[in-house]
């Protein structure tokens, strides 16, 4: 704001630059250099105080998941991995939150003054709504993350973004979906929506009607500003605990229906057996140790904090174990941050390391009281040989780190 009863300061300095860049030379040259000047610097502080960037110094990235390239020579995006063992806090930054698409898809490139979001089908009032209208709606603010089904831990895995980078979590700003569709009016019989991404593979899921009446939010913001298009620029659907494959990006459109419809990304996603088919929407209990993990190395016997996240689908982290010697035995850790439902949560536990080769695992808790399993635990409810245990559904299993004489830390599944 500029105070009226001062001379302006800015008018002021330029009429002065000019005057002095008169008096200098007077050539026409010099004074076109001099506005040359003048714009590339204006360029320059644009680029480095408009909008910010990270130390040179810090390095860390996200990569694609194994033998799936991204952008791949088609140019189409896979799965891309949040580099966890670097992680603090709670929220994922936005330019390293993992991404990806159900089958491959370029990021479109959206305008969001020609984006609509449509509700119809078993309603009393089909709408739709621009992004500008959205906005104008009573709005929530919530902490969640997302995970991909794809999301599970192999022996080969050497880091915790390897095994565990297909989540992240951020705050998601947008219109609560009940209020959208109490204002479509939801007919009798309505059971179920199907929700619709705008690229063009329309990745889309079917989601039982009394979740979408719940907590779903109909998203335009993430971590302060709006969603990036690899988060699903400009609006996306949030289902709060289910997997990855229902957080529809680029959402264009909601049908409500009176069925489960099998859509081209449901399938896969659903199995014939009722037993599996119930562990695939709703991310169970689960944690993982983040620092130290694999591909730190511990600088001698002495403190470490350990550090982790934990997380569940059915609602808030109640508590986190630890164990340094294998699962044998079990103590609290501390939660850091506040428990919010259905995001990640970060606990700390010190540690005294006593040089001795060991192993260092986790386990949460939710607020239901379910308890993340052990793998071995996973294969016997499955009836599995011990050698060959495959997880089915989410993979929320104990991950163990294996601390060796020198300090180094590796993938204790190995
Ligand atoms: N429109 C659309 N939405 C989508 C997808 C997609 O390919 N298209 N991929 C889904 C999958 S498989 C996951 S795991 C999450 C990933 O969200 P993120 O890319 O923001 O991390 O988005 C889901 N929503
Ligand atoms: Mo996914």
């Amino acid at each position: 704001m500029s105070n009226p009863s001062k001379p302006n300061r800015r008018g002021f300095l330029k009429g002065g630059t000019a005057l002095a860049g008169l008096a200098a030379a007077g050539g026409a040259k010099e004074a076109a250099a001099q506005a040359t000047n003048q714009s590339a610097a204006a360029k320059k502080t644009e680029e480095v105080i408009g909008y910010g960037e990270r130390s040179r110094f810090i390095t860390s990235k996200r990569y694609p998941v194994a033998g799936r390239h991204s952008p791949d020579e088609f140019g189409l995006m896979f799965h891309v991995l949040t580099p966890l063992q670097d992680s603090v806090g709670i929220i994922t930054p936005s330019s390293l939150h993992y991404f990806a698409t159900h089958r491959g898809s370029f990021i479109p490139d959206i305008d969001p003054k020609e984006h609509r979001l449509m509700i119809h089908g078993m309603v009393d009032r089909p709408l739709i709504f621009s992004v500008d209208e959205l906005k104008r709606l009573p709005y929530v603010t919530r902490v969640h993350f997302i995970e991909c089904l794809g999301n599970r831990a192999r022996a080969a895995d050497a880091t915790v973004q390897d095994t565990h980078g297909l989540t992240s979590c951020a705050e998601w700003t947008g219109v609560p979906l009940s209020l959208l569709l109490k204002e479509a009016g939801v007919q009798q019989g309505a059971a179920w929506i199907v929700a619709e991404g705008a690229e063009e593979v329309k990745g889309s899921s079917s989601i039982p009607i009394n979740k979408a009446m719940d907590d779903c939010m109909v998203c335009y913001a993430m971590n302060g500003e709006p969603i990036r298009p690899q988060q699903g620029f400009p609006l996306r659907l949030m289902v709060p605990g289910f997997e990855g494959i229902y957080q529809i990006k680029y959402l264009r459109r909601i049908k409500v229906v009176d069925r489960h419809y099998l859509t081209y990304d449901d399938y896969g996603h659903i199995t014939a057996d009722p037993k599996a088919a119930a562990l695939t929407n709703q991310i169970g209990p689960k944690s993982v140790i983040t620092y130290p993990s694999g591909g730190h190395k511990l600088q001698g016997p002495g403190f470490y904090e350990i550090s982790g996240l934990a997380w569940s689908g059915a609602g808030a982290v109640r508590g986190v174990d630890v164990s340094v010697n294998g699962g044998r035995s079990w103590q609290a850790a501390e939660l850091r941050t506040p428990a919010y439902p259905m995001a990640h949560t970060r606990f700390g536990f010190h540690w005294q390391w006593d040089g001795q080769p060991c192993t260092l695992m986790s386990r949460c808790t939710d607020e239901l009281g379910s308890v993340q399993p052990s793998r071995q635990e996973v294969g016997k409810y499955w009836n599995d040989p011990p050698e060959r245990i495959r997880v089915r559904g989410n993979d929320n299993t104990i991950q163990p780190w294996k601390v060796g004489a020198d300090g180094g830390v590796t993938n204790g599944l190995a």
